[in-house]
């Protein structure tokens, strides 16, 4: 009886350790099939563009810089060593956003002001639209700049589940006031910080702090069943106005007041992106995210960021306004540690993104999916590059790569916006009453007719169209066949509508 009972408990055992072993086998099928969805999965999207970061405003590229969480970024991750963007932030956000260049969307003429009746036209689908096809939860902070007379151009209507940030191109980073970045400042003011539609009290504290712990809270507050799109124009290192010991005594051995803030101000905005990425880790996103980070135009001559040893700065059509410190770093990526060399361009980030969240790119974009380049190292499907073709009068300038070699023809500036400004004697005057040595010194419309080999020279010191003109016309006669999709620029009058004191002094949309 006493055995029976025994065999019996031990059977009951056995039958409940089968029963514990199927329960365990199923939970751990679940498991593969979630982990194997997970794969499947688009990854987190951070893409964090900084403001006028000049090549070598970089700890890569200038030792002297102390940006050790990029630098780490980059070193895990990988280095792009030709990446080219816009000259200046609104043709290089509507490039990204679009995936067109910005001569083929109306864009190619200067950035937005503010009193501007217009911005990127509406028709146009823009990535975070297209994201939501396979399910992107997208967010935006910092640095809009695209267009925000009317509602219809403003984040909200255009694709992002939520904006925090600012509608126009510089705002202080302590009063979220903003103005011309040229003079006659009491002309114009507006305050510009946004929550979703709803205007900010300024509490005082500065900008980038208030980004970066939005950022931060959006991660943290992370479905994680849905792939974040977080796209981060951080209004870093340019607009600055935010100095702390912290960072200024990373520096003692600069001089120079005015170097030693722009290098705190790269720390700082460094620092910015290692909450990011620690937000992402204990959120458990990290191993999913693809990070990238770019800068979105050259450093400008009258800052002290630098883009040596490549010539020129923002604004120009020169390598130095438009080739810019580019990494990308995540588990994604197959082939890491190293400087890649392949031609891209800020448009392809959009079609690579596209086809990262599974999303077929329309064909007709100016971007190229790199994926290829961005993950193995191939080489990159772009041998050529229209840097801008702007047919503005004065202002007519482009500028084309074909492989290794560059054309330039007219004006390689794009300042001349300034200078029409000032024309009209009245109630907007900028230029030349500039206290801006600077932006004065582009007053003088240039018309060159340059060739370089960029192989050769990448620092752009020889022109060489006289010695090799059927190059040169051979790149003229290219430029030309693109002149045909010269779509033209947007509105770019301004308009006393546009004043901010019409809306208590807050930049408001509403007026176009
Ligand atoms: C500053 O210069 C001194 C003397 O050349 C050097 O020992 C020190 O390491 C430098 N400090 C930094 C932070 O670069
Ligand atoms: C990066 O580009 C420069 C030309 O500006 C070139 O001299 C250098 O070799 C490139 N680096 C790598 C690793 O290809
Ligand atoms: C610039 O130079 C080219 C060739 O020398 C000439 O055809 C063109 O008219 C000039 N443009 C301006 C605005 O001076
Ligand atoms: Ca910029």
């Amino acid at each position: 009886m006493k055995e029976a009972a025994e065999s019996r408990d031990t059977e009951n055992i056995f039958s409940r350790y089968r029963l514990v072993t199927a329960f365990l086998f199923a939970v751990a099928a679940i498991m593969f099939i979630t982990l194997y969805d997970k794969k499947t999965n688009p990854p987190h999207i951070v893409l964090i563009l900084a403001d006028d970061l000049g090549w070598n405003d970089i700890g890569w590229n200038n030792l002297q810089i102390k940006t050790p969480v990029l630098d780490k970024l980059a070193y895990e991750g990988v280095i792009f060593n030709q990446t080219y963007v816009q000259p200046l932030c609104t043709p290089t956000r509507a490039a990204l956003m679009t995936g067109y260049y910005p001569f083929r969307i109306g864009m190619q003429h200067q950035m937005v002001l503010p009193f501007q009746p217009s911005g990127l036209p509406l028709h146009l689908k823009i990535l975070p639209q297209k994201l939501k096809q396979a399910g992107y939860i997208n967010h935006i902070v910092g640095k809009w700049h695209l267009g925000y007379c009317n509602w219809e151009y403003t984040p909200l209507n255009r694709g992002f589940d939520s904006f925090y940030g600012s509608f126009s191109n510089s705002v202080n980073h302590n009063n979220k006031i903003s103005q011309l970045p040229i003079s006659d400042h009491s002309k114009y003011k507006g305050y510009d910080f946004r929550d979703n539609t709803g205007v900010v009290q300024n509490d005082g504290q500065p900008l980038t702090k208030l980004f970066t712990q939005r950022v931060v809270d959006i991660i943290s507050n992370h479905h994680k069943d849905y792939p974040m799109f977080m796209y981060f124009p951080i209004n870093q290192p340019s607009k600055g106005s935010e100095v702390y010991e912290k960072y200024t005594a990373l520096y003692p051995n600069v001089t120079d007041d005015q170097v030693r803030q722009w290098y705190a101000t790269l720390s700082l905005m460094d620092d910015a992106v290692g909450h990011v990425i620690d937000a992402l880790k204990s959120r458990g996103m990290w191993e999913e995210t693809l990070l990238i980070f770019i800068s979105d135009n050259g450093a400008f001559d009258f800052m002290e960021g630098t883009n040596l040893p490549l010539r020129g700065a923002g604004t120009t059509l020169f390598e130095g306004g438009m080739r810019v410190p580019a990494i990308a770093h995540g588990k994604m990526i197959k082939k890491t540690g190293y400087i890649n060399n392949e031609l891209n361009h800020i448009t392809d980030w959009h079609s690579t993104i596209l086809s990262l969240a599974g999303i077929q790119p329309e064909p007709d974009l100016d971007g190229i999916n790199i994926w290829g380049t961005v993950s193995e190292g191939k080489a990159s499907a772009r041998n050529e590059i229209v840097y801008n073709i702007d047919e503005i009068d004065e202002c007519r300038g482009a500028a084309l790569r074909l492989g290794d070699w560059k054309v330039i023809t007219g004006n390689p500036g794009l300042m001349c916006r300034f200078l029409d400004l000032n024309k009209q004697d009245g109630w907007l005057q900028s230029g030349r009453h500039s206290d801006n040595q600077a932006i004065t010194d582009f007053q003088s419309i240039s018309n060159v007719s340059y060739l370089f080999n960029l192989k050769e020279d990448p620092e752009e010191r020889h022109n060489v169209a006289e010695k090799y003109p059927e190059v040169f016309s051979a790149l003229l006669d290219r430029l030309n066949e693109y002149r045909k999709n010269v779509v033209p620029a947007i509105d770019t009058s301004l308009v006393k509508e546009g004043n901010p004191e019409n809306y208590g002094g807050v930049l408001t949309p509403g007026w176009c």
